[in-house]
């Protein structure tokens, strides 16, 4: 049991104390040393890289530490409208680069350490990545953070302590294997638990009828949630942020001594660790009921939590008042749902405005409305979330009546104003009656419970708008808006890529652009200068020199810097067509072979690299992993090839792999089927550093081109207009493959590339239609205009002028992917929040 925290978070106001931070390299070499001996988590007196991190690590969170506190107190007294950012997924990488760099304080820590003989760069990679997320969705969440502090936005991030993140990945002769990616092992340095902050949430149980009519919901098994708080400070302002992460724990009333001292050691704990499963992993697999099941209890769990501390912290900044004036509710909080994964904060929202605060359903729908948008990440069927309607009135039964009514409200709406649409309203409706499987749709709960619904590129929000939400676009049209993605130029090109930001800064003549990414365009008009072109060469030369050390490494597999680097990095999925890339690789490996000696020498050396995760259950997409991994080893050891082309698996792609794959890139592919990738958000990653993309008109990429310029862009492939027709042509049997396509699909069969059986894996490019046949993602159909690309591609690389201008320009072109962009204009056109500058 038990309730919110009683005293307020701000209670008495405490003496400042003397600034104890150092700021002279001798001083914090004294302050890391200090850490090193009374932050006891290791041995007395051992100071290997590992426990100089961890001293470093901590030497540096005492300086956030004391912005993190001021802007925890700037905010409570100021009380302006804040924005909760609600993701199941936060994908933050490595922590101390990043906060040395936007402390500015990186070269005095650098000094620091060699007082030690250390060397920065190489200590910070000890730390571990803080991977609690999938992909694109949870780094967005992350990039966001960054540019919400940057911003000096009034801004949390809420999310769950996942006990072991995204799997590791180990590359075998039989492709992946997954591993628990135990970044919790030693201690993470960035987090700081809250113990005056929990709340209880609870599962299961049942509704109690009032006397006077009133609902609540009691009974069932109730879990604290307790905050962990992770500090996400601006680039060089004092502004400090929260990502508060929540953890599930089990009170000591659940666990029965009893029982446990009378030997029965499991039963005694069970509720202990029936809490503890609840944040052991992220997305466990969702195949079985048992895993579904956990995963709604994860994100009610969050949506509880979160709720609570955001109603606690709008009454404890009104204190004294009787009773809170809930309408101004949506004048003080902004949620934003990041996908539909914490939509349960929809109903939970309404339950506790109606049942704890007893407001009445007009009144709570109209705060709860006013308060909540959503973003769509996707149009994938197989990603719209339904959640079992019986599964849920079991385990929220309270939300389900409060689901049920939201319908009702929806029907008797449509009925009321708008009979054209009574034949839609079946597909319209929250609820699915579907008898052999009632469910209930998030999305549409969504679209209908939110003042603002953002898709996050122009052409996914125009497929929301024409396709996925047309019909409420009818009733609604205002709702619906676009906020394309972005990226923080701070991780992904002043941090990751020194070596370019340099040169920016001096051609730029100011390093504003950091903050200001727009000013990149400055480049445009030195895109001809020979002297930029011969430091970016080599700026990008040394990028190279260390992802070819990195590989190495990694790999045992010696990649020549002198090559083309070809780069496709991301989740493993049919529709982002790594399939359509090897198979490229492939035929570009046999025409190698049949060539004479002397032609060779004419071709373009290159090394195709692919990385990515597929899940665990996705079997195609662990075949293609296999496929790209068995034609590394025979390309690799071809000594009649190898000099031309190496293809190479980076295993355990994420975020700090990508720190370094991405300044290290030439040529990047995006190569989506049409209408299928949202946005992506590498592709502005590479973009930015200086990297040319071979891609799709998909997602951002066609903002990307229109950016930095068609002719710098490697295009091709059908449009997300084409798609439809397309399918249906080859279902009915009109497709003619071009002979490159079965040329590379035969070298596969004939066993060139070892004896795994690829036929399951080829038959989904083959037949017209059917499961897993049929070429749904067009593969076939895009080959030939994909290899015509490539042509143009190694002919654009033989010519170095031409391929820098490219190169410049594209960086000069990536001033609108900030993230800074992206979130100010979310905090105008959806939040209505502004800047809350710390003094
Ligand atoms: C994106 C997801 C996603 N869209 C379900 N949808 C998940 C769906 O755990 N789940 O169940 C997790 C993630 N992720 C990605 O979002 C899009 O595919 C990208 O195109 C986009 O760039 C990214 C950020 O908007």
């Amino acid at each position: 049991g038990g309730g919110a925290p009683s005293a307020s978070a701000v209670s008495a106001k405490l003496p400042a104390v003397a600034n104890p931070l150092a700021e002279k390299p001798d001083e914090i070499a004294s302050n890391i040393n200090y850490h090193a001996q009374y932050s006891t988590h290791f041995t007395p007196f051992k100071f290997e890289p590992e426990q100089a991190y961890f001293a470093t690590a901590e030497s540096v969170r005492d300086r956030l530490i004391r912005q993190w506190n001021e802007t925890f107190l700037h905010f409570h007294e100021a009380d302006p409208k804040q924005t909760y950012y609600l993701s199941m997924e936060y994908l933050q990488g490595r922590a101390l680069t990043n906060a040395v760099g936007n402390l500015n304080i990186q070269e005095a820590y650098a000094d620091a350490l060699r007082k030690f003989g250390l060397k920065l760069e190489e200590i910070a990679e000890q730390e571990k990545d803080a991977a609690l997320g999938n992909g694109g969705l949870g780094r967005l969440a992350s990039c966001f953070l960054d540019s919400m502090a940057t911003l000096n936005l009034p801004a949390w991030g809420y999310g769950l302590r996942y006990r072991y993140g995204l799997f590791k990945q180990i590359i075998t002769k039989e492709g992946q294997e997954e591993l628990a990616e135990d970044w919790l092992e030693k201690f993470s340095p960035w987090e700081v638990a809250r113990h005056d902050i929990s709340y209880p949430v609870r599962f299961f149980g049942h509704v109690q009828v009032n006397p006077n009519g009133s609902r609540k919901w009691v009974g069932g098994e109730v879990v604290r949630a307790l905050a962990y708080d992770v500090p996400i400070p601006g680039y060089q302002t004092k502004n400090t942020i929260s990502l508060r992460l929540w953890e599930a724990k089990a009170s000591a009333e659940d666990f029965n001594l009893f029982s446990f001292n009378d030997g029965q050691h499991e039963s005694a704990s069970v509720l202990h660790s029936r809490a503890q499963q609840i944040c052991a992993v992220l997305y466990p697999g969702d195949a079985t009921e048992d895993g579904k099941l956990l995963r709604l209890k994860q994100q009610f769990f969050l949506c509880s939590a979160s709720l609570q501390d955001i109603i606690f912290r709008f009454k404890e900044r009104r204190p004294g008042k009787e009773s809170w004036a809930w309408s101004e509710f949506p004048s003080k909080v902004a949620v934003q749902l990041n996908d539909t994964h914490p939509t349960l904060a929809i109903p939970e929202l309404m339950r506790l405005l109606m049942d704890d605060e007893g407001l009445g359903w007009d009144e709570a729908w109209d705060v709860t409305t006013r308060t909540i948008a959503y973003t769509n990440h996707t149009v994938l069927p197989e990603a719209l979330e339904k959640w079992s309607q019986p599964v849920m009135w079991k385990l929220l039964p309270r939300h389900m009546e409060i689901i049920e009514e939201i319908d009702k409200r929806f029907i008797a709406f449509i009925s009321a104003t708008r009979l054209d649409l009574e034949s839609k309203l079946p597909a319209m409706r929250i609820m699915d009656n579907n008898l052999q499987k009632p469910v209930i749709r998030m999305a549409n709960l969504c679209v209908v419970s939110s003042h603002a619904v953002n898709g996050v590129a122009q052409l996914h929000s125009d497929i929301l708008k024409s396709e996925l939400f047309a019909d409420y676009v009818s009733i609604w049209p205002e709702k619906f808006q676009n906020k394309t993605n972005g990226i923080t130029p701070r991780r992904w090109l002043r941090f990751c890529s020194p070596e370019l930001s340099k040169l920016i800064t001096k051609w730029l003549k100011t390093d504003k652009w950091v903050t200001n990414l727009d000013l990149l365009a400055g480049l445009r008009q030195f895109a001809d200068n020979e002297e930029l072109q011969a430091e970016w060469l080599s700026a990008k030369r040394a990028n190279k020199q260390r992802l070819a050390q990195y590989i190495l490494q990694v790999t045992g597999v010696s990649i020549d810097p002198d090559s083309l680097f070809d780069i496709q990095v991301k989740r493993i999925h049919e529709y982002k067509r790594q399939l359509l890339n090897i198979l490229g690789v492939i035929y570009r490996y046999k025409k190698l072979k049949e060539m004479r000696p002397e032609e060779r020498e004419k071709t373009t050396p290159r090394t195709v690299m692919i990385g990515g995760k597929a899940f665990a259950t996705y079997t195609n997409a662990k075949r293609i992993v296999r496929l790209v991994n068995d034609v590394g080893v025979v390309v690799n050891t071809d000594p009649e090839v190898n000099n031309y082309l190496k293809v190479v698996f980076v295993p355990n792609y994420n975020v700090s792999v990508a720190e370094v794959l991405i300044p290290g890139s030439e040529l990047s592919q995006h190569i989506s089927t049409a209408g299928m990738e949202a946005s992506g958000t590498s592709n502005m990653k590479f973009a930015l550093n200086g990297c040319l993309i071979i891609g799709t008109l998909d997602g951002a990429n066609v903002e990307i081109r229109e950016e930095i310029g068609q002719e710098n862009f490697f295009l091709f492939g059908a449009t997300a207009e084409d798609v439809p027709r397309l399918r249906k042509e080859r279902e009915n049997g009109l497709f003619k493959p071009d002979p490159r396509f079965e040329d590379a699909k035969k070298f596969i069969r004939s066993g060139v590339f070892g004896s795994y059986d690829y036929n399951p894996l080829l038959e989904s490019l083959e037949g017209n239609s059917g499961y897993g046949r049929g070429d749904y993602f067009l593969v076939g159909h895009d080959f030939p205009a994909y290899m015509d690309a490539q042509e143009r591609v190694d002919a654009a690389y033989r010519d170095r002028k031409r391929w820098l201008k490219m190169s410049i320009l594209s960086t000069a072109g990536s001033g609108k992917f900030s993230s800074d962009r992206t979130i100010a204009q979310y905090a105008k056109e959806i939040w209505n929040i502004e800047e809350c500058r710390v003094p």
